[in-house]
């Protein structure tokens, strides 16, 4: 039966390659944000060469998205951050504090893949902060608020020993990240049994931090990707309340099953909306953008009613 917990919008998907005015082969894995009344989409393109880069969409509803002539940052050419985004920048998070917004994304190179951090206060402009983890390590999102004066990160570092798990890790000024601990683990014959990673900027709610999540499960076909949550303690977000023991969402539509990599849905964006409602955005196959809402309530539910342990 397909999943009624997310109701995937009519239109999808809301956005593919053909509506980006600048050559490319993809569009996917969005970073969303709301700004100044409109609805951003920071999505990731691969170029024809297979490197990807970053583009800006917007959006009255959150569903009709127009792309900016000009991709929105593309591998630095010079200076220390070139040599680390060479091979490409993906996979973008942003998080709103104190008015800016704070943009991180993977960076691909030589040298393997790390979490860059940037910084706007208007989509117009970007200034890159810093390397914020060492390679290997995707997959990046910050909360919105401080806990004790410290900014909190769910990060995925990987290990042969403890594969692809969720930590958290905190910071005093966003650039030196430490006190890192598991929060959160692959269970084995599960549907995300091969990995977990962060996906959308945590939401705040009455009842803790709802995480929406990506776990692989690994077929004879190949991997799929598919979407959870979790709940995390509003006051000390390394705590979890609950995970809850099903996917919200797998690929079902053929944008999400047939695509670049196929079998794939992927977030890294999320918009909570005033009627109790969230905005979920997904890319589908790695090649299209797609949209789904939910009722908030209904996934903080399942996180308590249908859980599992988190490790
Ligand atoms: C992950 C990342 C994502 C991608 C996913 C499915 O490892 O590369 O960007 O969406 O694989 O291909």
């Amino acid at each position: 039966m397909p999943s009624s917990i997310v109701t995937r919008y009519e239109g999808n998907p809301i956005l593919t390659a053909e509506d980006v005015p600048y050559p490319v082969a993809t569009v996917h894995n969005a970073g969303m944000v709301k700004h100044g009344g409109k609805y951003l989409m920071l999505f990731r393109s691969h170029r024809e060469n297979g490197r990807s880069i970053l583009g800006l969409a917007e959006s009255d509803d959150g569903f009709a998205f127009s792309v900016r002539p000009e991709p929105f940052l593309v591998p630095s050419r010079d200076g220390r951050f070139a040599e680390y985004e060479a091979f490409g920048v993906e996979d973008p998070r942003i998080c709103c504090v104190g008015g800016e917004y704070l943009i991180t994304y993977s960076a691909y190179s030589q040298h393997g893949v790390r979490i860059a951090l940037a910084k706007t206060r208007d989509f117009d402009s970007i200034e890159r902060i810093a390397f914020i983890s060492q390679p290997d390590m995707r997959n990046v999102v910050i909360f919105p608020k401080t806990f004790d004066g410290r900014y909190a990160r769910l990060d995925r570092p990987h290990s042969e020993i403890s594969p692809w798990s969720i930590c958290i890790s905190y910071s005093p000024d966003l650039v030196h990240w430490g006190d890192s601990r598991v929060v959160m683990k692959p269970v084995t014959y599960h549907w995300d049994e091969m990995k977990i990673g962060p996906g959308a900027t945590p939401i705040e709610t009455p009842r803790g931090w709802l995480h929406i999540y990506h776990g692989v499960f690994d077929t004879m076909d190949g991997a799929v990707y598919r979407l959870g949550v979790a709940l995390h303690d509003l006051n000390d977000p390394a705590t979890i309340l609950g995970v809850c023991d099903r996917w919200i969402l797998q690929p079902e539509d053929p944008w999400e099953i047939t695509g670049y990599v196929h079998n794939v849905v992927f977030t890294c964006g999320a918009i909570p909306e005033d009627d109790g409602t969230v905005k979920l955005y997904w890319g589908g196959a790695d090649k299209v953008m797609c949209v789904g809402t939910a009722r908030i309530d209904e996934l903080v539910d399942l996180c308590l009613t249908d859980s599992r342990p988190a490790m």
